[in-house]
């Protein structure tokens, strides 16, 4: 846990966030300023800044909740795909410094921007 973050507060159940998948380990929630409907992050709970802090049975762990939640999202919100990414720190566009995957779900003819627009 790093004390000047804010996803780490989350984790710690300090700021509120609509939280819709969790483990020991991994938790997913609402972006609070979606870029569509359902726009989710899925984090390790562990503070991490760069992908390349993760352990591999971390990195697994993020990665095998992002391939569950990812179609489950989309169902949700009814998407016709979506995009699952990540900004690696600020010259990619990382504004909040914890490993975090957007998961935008899409819809045809959203008009919405690909992938290296994410969180930019
Ligand atoms: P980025 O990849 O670091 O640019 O994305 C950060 C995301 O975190 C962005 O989509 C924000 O809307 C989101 N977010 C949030 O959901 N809750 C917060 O309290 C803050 C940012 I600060």
């Amino acid at each position: 846990m790093s004390d000047d973050c804010i996803f780490c507060s989350i984790v710690a159940g300090d700021i509120p966030a609509r939280t819709v998948h969790e483990t020991d380990d991994v938790l997913a929630f609402l972006d609070a300023n979606p870029l569509a409907p359902g726009h989710t992050l899925v984090i390790p709970k562990a503070h991490a800044r760069h992908v390349g802090d993760l352990d591999d049975d971390l990195a697994s762990d993020l990665f095998a909740a992002v391939t569950d939640l990812t179609p489950r999202v989309q169902d949700a919100v009814d998407a016709d795909a979506a995009n699952v990414g990540i900004n690696d720190g600020e010259a990619a566009g990382q504004e909040v410094p914890h490993v975090h995957v957007h998961v935008i779900p899409r819809f045809e003819g959203d008009g919405g921007a690909p992938l290296h627009a994410v969180g930019g």
